[in-house]
């Protein structure tokens, strides 16, 4: 068997480098290993593909997967890990070396983007025949770079070495018409293999291409250079993905992207339902359900109307009826910044019949309610189209047969606030769905060590595809010398990490002091500020008492900002400022240590996670939907400091709140504080506070003259025309998050103790697979069967 891995791998890696296999590039190796495993799936792929599309199946609509790397996942899966090893040291390579070679596929922003990534990977694994529909951006998520402590974007171009895990199926496309232009979107498909099973699930990403391969009239006249124009506004429509998360701009090339997307997957739907169940398409919704993951993808709503209504000659009534037993809507997010709404004259520019049905939308809801007999004020409000624009989130709310919540909190408040007008009319719809992330990526591949801890522990690797099983060994926290076990592992992970960390970036971090670790996209309502505040507060504290044996630390963080979010650039120039005041600072460095990891993504989280002990979940109470890196780390044996929002409450409930350091303001006392809430006193009366705050425009930090940390500062003491002092609390909650890290670094000394209480984070930690949320998804909301092939 391994002779077999090591001659297709020889075969296809020469193939790929006209060379000798041994005198190939990790990149050539690592092209010619991913041909070598799609070779070997082929057949199962096929058959699975074949055996879901005569049954019910289900469609995650996301215009984000951040997938990640893939090699070393489907290895894993197929249980060709130790093969794939020595077929490597065959030709004289290091398996490490090959799949370090790989780009991420960073097809998103977040945790959006990574949820549905991770959710591919238990419908896989648990047999669901579930799809994914998106978009083939050719720049992924920009590149971020720090000069001078700033944040500079770079493009990533990801595919342009070539990208084996993408099949183009040329054969079957799709045309879609805008009033302006039409498309062909071509379909690229991605294997997604499962844990432990032979099936092979698809997600299926579009490009866009020009309708003929060339102009030719074009091409041999005077146009010449407007066919290539025209080709290239073609081809812009995939080139990139947004970078925004959390503030919706309404760029005219999203609102195509978004289009583009739904029409070629919805078209691609609508075949295989005519092909397998004839041209009667009245029972499209027993065999199609779609997920809408935000509201990106909420057009698919009018487009499917259109399609029935123009395509198929369905009458209003039917047509409604199957849209509405068709999509379900996941809400992300309660900012109000991040809403989508779409000026009336974007879609009149490029859809005139999709805005038409849109108005019909409207206008049958306003009937609809007007019958309930609702208020003027309040249907206004409530309506799709209003104020001249058109609100996709209630077009959702309206359409959808299910509308879920990403944890629990967040679930009553999209309940309670958000969208409290819909709940009132129809709280049947409402349903919470908590996140998880996949065990398989999030501990067993990035965790080695602790997965077979635990399978000796379990005396078998079952836990993998059924992570309840952890919970047994919970009891197993009073063993000591299990529990030295486990400070072993971590403290081998903690070494991988700064070989990893000095390796990529030269930065030498000391593997026995405290590694405590934010990572996240940079937003406000996160509070990177926070955490930084308290680095300068302890910064102070030290040169003040330098003597006092306190424990060390490295404060690591992992961030990207928007490009156009100037105060979240300032903070990242504010994060590299504390440090390099730390670091320049011969006693002060000795103690403390700030890293700021360049271009955090998701395989920098592969290795930082696992090595952490300490992760910060410090978003203000109300504004963090669910968060998925503190399942993460739950799992690898990390302790929480956090708010009570998003999933935290979930995992504290799970562990106990003598296993997490919980601090802050609650969601629910925060409208009574804001009512009386006074920065510019705290900062005068906390102990701390002034001094650190004071840094920042005293000359002990240097902004380069910006007025960056000026503006910082102005933001959290005064009100503006704008906004208030402060709207994320990071002063209120200054005190206590102060005392409660102190307490944890103190306490981290007792080795043992500190090891029993993540011990029992790693044991609770099942409740947040993903296998756990995709369940819930397929036998609640999505009606689903498991089909093995
Ligand atoms: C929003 C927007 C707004 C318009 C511009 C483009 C754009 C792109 C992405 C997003 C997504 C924002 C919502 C989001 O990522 N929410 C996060 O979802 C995670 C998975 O449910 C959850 O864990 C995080 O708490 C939540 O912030």
């Amino acid at each position: 068997m391994a002779d077999n891995l090591t001659h297709s791998l020889g075969s296809f890696t020469r193939s790929i480098s006209g060379r000798r296999a041994e005198d190939s590039t990790p990149m050539e190796f690592w092209t010619g290993m991913s041909q070598a495993i799609v070779e070997r799936i082929a057949e199962n792929w096929e058959a699975t593909t074949e055996k879901y599309a005569a049954g019910r199946q289900e469609h995650y609509f996301s215009a984000e997967f951040l997938m990640g790397r893939a090699l070393l996942n489907n290895l894993d899966n197929l249980e060709l890990l130790e093969q794939a090893k020595e077929a490597t040291n065959a030709f004289g390579m290091n398996l490490t070396d090959v799949l370090e070679a790989e780009h991420d596929a960073s097809l998103g922003n977040g945790g959006l983007g990574r949820l549905a990534a991770c959710f591919l990977d238990s419908c896989a694994t648990m047999n669901l025949p579930v799809r994914g529909y998106g978009i083939l951006y050719r720049y992924g998520l920009f590149k971020q770079a720090f000069e001078n402590g700033n944040q500079r974007e770079h493009p990533d171009p990801w595919m342009e070495e070539g990208y084996p895990f993408v099949i183009r199926r040329e054969e079957e496309p799709r045309f879609i018409n805008f009033a302006d232009m039409q498309v062909r979107a071509i379909p690229y498909d991605m294997p997604i293999t499962g844990y432990g099973t032979d099936n092979v699930n698809t997600l299926r990403l579009w490009k866009s291409e020009p309708m003929e391969e060339f102009d030719y009239e074009a091409f041999n006249s005077q146009r010449f250079t407007d066919a290539i124009i025209e080709r290239e506004r073609v081809a812009d429509l995939c080139r990139v993905l947004y970078p925004n998360d959390t503030t919706f701009e309404g760029k005219v090339l999203r609102v195509r992207q978004q289009y583009f997307f739904v029409s070629a997957s919805l078209q691609d739907m609508v075949e295989n339902y005519i092909k397998h169940h004839g041209d009667d398409l009245r029972d499209f919704a027993k065999y199609n359900c779609i997920q809408l993951n935000d509201t990106h993808p909420v057009l698919a709503i009018p487009e499917l109307m259109r399609i029935l209504l123009d395509d198929h000659g369905m009458d209003w009534e039917d047509a409604w009826q199957i849209v509405q037993n068709t999509f379900a809507y996941t809400n992300h997010t309660v900012l109000a910044e991040a809403l989508e709404t779409w000026e009336y004259a974007i879609f009149q520019r490029l859809f005139p019949r999709i805005l038409e049905i849109v108005a019909e939308i409207d206008r049958r809801f306003r009937m609809e309610l007007e019958a309930l007999g609702f208020d003027a004020a309040r249907i206004d409000y409530m309506s799709p189209i209003h104020g001249g624009r058109i609100h996709m989130a209630w077009i959702a709310c309206y359409a959808a047969f299910s509308i879920n919540g990403v944890a629990a909190l967040h679930t009553e408040i999209i309940k309670r606030q958000t969208l409290k007008d819909w709940y009132e009319i129809w709280p049947q719809k409402f349903n919470n769905k908590t996140n998880g992330v996949t065990p398989r990526r999030w501990l067993k591949q990035c965790n080695p060590r602790l997965a077979s801890l635990l399978t000796e522990k379990l005396g078998s690797t079952d836990w993998v595809t059924d992570m309840d099983q952890l919970k047994s060994l919970r009891k197993l926290a009073g063993d000591s010398d299990l529990m030295a076990q486990l400070l072993g592992v971590k403290a081998d992970n903690k070494r991988d990490f700064a070989k990893w960390l000095e390796q990529r970036s030269g930065e030498k971090i000391d593997p026995s002091a405290i590694f405590d670790v934010q990572i996240k996209r940079l937003h406000e309502y996160k509070r990177q500020l926070l955490n930084a505040l308290y680095i300068l507060d302890l910064y102070f504290r030290i040169k003040e008492n330098p003597q006092k044996p306190w424990p060390h630390r490295v404060f690591i963080f992992g961030a990207k900002a928007a490009p156009g979010y100037v105060r979240a650039k300032a903070i990242i120039k504010l994060i590299n400022t504390i440090g390099e005041l730390v670091a320049s600072d011969p006693e002060v460095s000795q103690i403390i240590q700030v890293v700021f990891v360049e271009n955090y993504n998701v395989s920098p989280a592969e290795h930082i996670i696992p090595a952490a002990d300490i992760h910060e979940q410090i978003s203000t109470a109300g504004k963090e939907a669910s968060g998925t890196s503190n399942m993460k780390f739950m799992m690898n044996g990390a302790l929480c400091l956090g708010t009570l929002d998003g999933a935290n409450v979930e995992i504290v409930d799970s562990v106990g709140e003598e296993n997490a350091y919980i601090f802050g303001a609650k969601e629910e006392e925060l409208p009574e504080l804001r009512r009386t809430y006074d920065p510019r006193n705290l900062y005068e009366t906390v102990p701390g506070l002034k001094r650190a705050l004071d840094a920042f425009v005293d000359g002990t930090l240097d902004d380069g003259g910006t007025g960056l940390f000026h503006d910082l500062l102005g933001s959290l003491l005064d009100s503006n025309g704008y906004e208030p002092a402060d709207v994320y609390y990071v002063l209120g909650d200054f005190a206590d998050y102060r005392e409660v890290r102190d307490r944890a670094a103190l306490e981290y000394a007792d080795q043992i103790e500190w090891a029993r209480k993540c011990w029992i984070n790693i044991c609770e930690s099942g409740r947040f697979s993903a296998d756990r949320t995709i369940s819930d998804y397929a036998e609640q909301v999505w009606k689903l069967e498991s089909q093995k092939i």
